[in-house]
């Protein structure tokens, strides 16, 4: 297998925990998915990268998607991913709880990502009913805030996409993928 954090051509997935990266890469991947372990530049630990990739029609590339580990103790580490193309960051948009944890990490993917970052509303699918033994309110998970919701609540730059995506369904998946190449290629026409 490739030393996929050293491919050329590659997608970080991240986000919340649980927001739904790996159901994301599973859903578009058509390779064999892995996890690839590392060691932490320091030598103090491993860690797994979870990976899954699209061959790019008429080259022997793929796109390779990565999930960087959700276990450390400092959040989601991106080394050594600084040499990606973009990256997707998921949001649980049933679980306002992590909005914050959202908001922070997006604030600082604004100001030092090198590469374009769209934000990905998931799990729009979601609907619970409302239980009536708690006054009509839901309780645990909630319905999805929409996109322009976490757009406004995280209170995102105005250039920052923020998508509505069910990371279980393949098509919604490739949509938010391709508002991302999109993006990536106008960064790219701006720099000739
Ligand atoms: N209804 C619904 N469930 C989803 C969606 N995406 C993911 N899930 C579910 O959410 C749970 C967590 O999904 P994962 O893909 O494991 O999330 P993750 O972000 O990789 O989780 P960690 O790596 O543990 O942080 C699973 O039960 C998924 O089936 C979605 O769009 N809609
Ligand atoms: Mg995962």
């Amino acid at each position: 297998m490739n030393n996929v954090l050293a491919a050329q051509l590659k997608i970080i997935v991240t986000g919340t925990r649980g927001a739904g990266k790996s159901a994301f890469i599973r859903s578009i991947n058509e390779i064999l998915p892995g996890c690839q372990v590392n060691t932490l530049p320091d030598g103090s630990g491993d860690f797994a990268y979870y990976y899954g990739g699209i061959p790019i029609p008429e080259t022997d590339e793929t796109l390779y998607l990565v999930e960087p580990p959700s276990t450390e103790p400092h959040g989601r580490s991106l080394w050594p991913l600084t040499d990606a193309s973009g990256l997707v960051y998921l949001v649980d948009s049933t679980a306002s709880l992590t909005f914050h944890e959202a908001q922070a990490t997006l604030n600082m993917l604004d100001t030092y990502a090198p590469f374009p970052v769209v934000v990905a509303a998931n799990k729009q699918d979601y609907n619970v009913p409302y239980d009536t033994a708690y006054g009509g309110y839901p309780m645990g998970q909630h319905i999805p805030w929409t996109a322009d919701g976490i757009h406004r609540a995280l209170d995102l730059p105005s250039g920052m996409t923020v998508m509505p995506c069910v990371a279980t369904d393949r098509e919604s998946v490739k949509r938010v993928l391709i508002e991302l190449l999109y993006e990536i290629i106008a960064t790219m026409d701006g720099m000739k």
